[in-house]
């Protein structure tokens, strides 16, 4: 309990400290004015977290050696989800999560922080998710969740449309909906926990992806488009092919993320140099099929690098990149806990010896605690998802009381953003994998 405590301490304090967004490119690169909203309510969330931070000045030195310590002094811990996760179980009054299937440890650690606020302000609450990653099988538990009586629903969705006559059920009871990670149609969804601005996830993956193919160790924060752009305008080869491995064809929010890979090739200093066309292929978040699809990359051999903006697709591609002892380049996004054989784990390692020198997440539990923010305040009539409507969440650990605000996405209906992409990387990978 006390070293999950310190591990806890580290990993926002550290997020806080080297976010890859942090005010540079992220800002610049958010074009729509919805977004402008969003960016603010990112920015002020992560200064009032910095703030927090810096009011005990050693906090974040602190922090860095007690991470490491505790991941140190436990080398048979489970990775992630090690702390008290409570369930009350489904009924009526209990806020439900559900994530997209069960078996994914990117679900698991949401919950965790989902029950962990809730439970926090007297809540209940329970994890309900399909063994099928499928439209058809989230509905079906959702309907069953609805006739109990569930207090709430806050859900990652497998695909973007389907599930309108169970959510008019919910909306009928008087059963409030909201999304997170993978939104819900807008008509349903009263907002959606935004993890991070799509655009920069989209458009960091990329330059992460062509930069070490390029053989360029990741520069440091904010520094990979100027990096690229040097890089680039002295590369004279054939041009680089970016594919794609995602979960599901459906799934809303890698569907987003790819869109906005697609925007980011679009810029000049990628012409002539990186294909403007993404190779995609879809593991539907299965580690077998995920593997097949990898292994089809391998067999292809088109592709120079290869995305996965899925927790689940980036280890298969890890397995079958590094099985196969492949040319091709990995990154995306993944869980550090996951990713330790495929990565660099000391500063003195040579990144590319590993299929993925570097990769993103951001603080997952963090993002399912802010759902329970969301919850607490719809509950409390303080809140109503609308653009510009804000809420305050009380602290979560080290993460002080903050304010969010409703802000319009891309979908059309409103966002609350929760957090900053986050680079893991031969610096601080030793100091993560027992942390998340
Ligand atoms: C997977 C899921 C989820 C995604 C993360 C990064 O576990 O597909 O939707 O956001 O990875």
């Amino acid at each position: 309990m006390v070293l999950k405590k310190i591990a806890a301490i580290g990993l926002s304090a550290l997020m806080v400290a080297t976010m890859v967004g942090c005010g540079s490119t992220g800002a610049a690169q958010t074009g729509a004015a919805a977004a402008d909203t969003a960016v603010e309510s990112g920015a002020e969330a992560a200064e009032a977290a910095a703030d927090a931070t810096a009011a005990e000045a050693p906090a974040a030195e602190e922090a860095a050696p007690a991470a490491e310590e505790a991941a140190a002094e436990t080398p048979a811990a489970p990775a992630a989800g090690s702390g008290e996760v409570i369930d009350d179980g489904p009924g009526a009054g209990v806020h439900v999560f559900m994530f997209k299937s069960t078996g994914n440890s990117f679900g698991d650690l949401m919950y965790e922080g989902f029950s962990e606020y809730m439970h926090s302000i007297g809540e209940k609450t329970t994890y309900q998710s399909p063994a099928e990653t499928t439209v058809a099988a989230q509905v079906q538990m959702l309907d069953e969740l609805i006739t109990q009586g569930v207090a709430s629903i806050t859900i990652s969705t497998n695909g973007d449309s389907g599930y309108d006559q169970v959510f008019k059920k919910a909306k009928d009871a008087g059963i409030p909906i909201i999304s997170i990670d993978s939104a819900a149609s807008p008509e349903y969804r009263l907002t959606h926990v935004n993890q991070a601005e799509t655009n920069d996830i989209g458009a960091y993956l990329v330059q992460a992806a062509v930069l070490i193919k390029l053989g360029i160790d990741y520069p440091g924060d904010g520094k990979m488009k100027d990096t690229l752009k040097t890089e680039l305008a002295n590369y004279s080869g054939d041009p680089i092919k970016l594919g794609v491995l995602s979960a599901g064809i459906d799934t809303p929010v890698q569907n987003g993320w790819i869109a906005a890979m697609e925007e980011e090739l679009k810029d000049p200093i990628y012409s002539g140099k990186v294909d403007p066309t993404i190779d995609k292929k879809y593991g539907n978040d299965d580690l077998t099929e995920s593997t097949t699809q990898a292994q089809a990359f391998v067999s292809e051999g088109k592709v120079d690098a290869i995305i996965s903006p899925t927790t689940i697709g980036i280890v298969a591609a890890g397995q079958v990149l590094k099985s196969a002892n492949s040319d091709i380049v990995l990154t995306g996004l993944g869980l550090p806990s996951e990713m330790q054989s495929f990565m660099p784990a000391s500063s003195s390692d040579d990144a590319f010896s590993f299929v993925c020198p570097y990769m993103m997440l951001w603080d997952v539990i963090h993002l399912g605690a802010v759902a329970g923010g969301v919850q607490q305040a719809i509950k409390a009539g303080t809140f109503d998802g609308s653009d510009g409507s804000t809420f305050t969440m009380d602290a979560f650990r080290d993460y002080p009381a903050t304010e969010y605000s409703g802000y319009t996405y891309s979908d059309g209906g409103t966002a609350v953003l929760a957090g900053t992409p986050y680079v893991f990387y031969k610096d601080n990978m030793a100091e993560w994998v027992n942390v998340l």
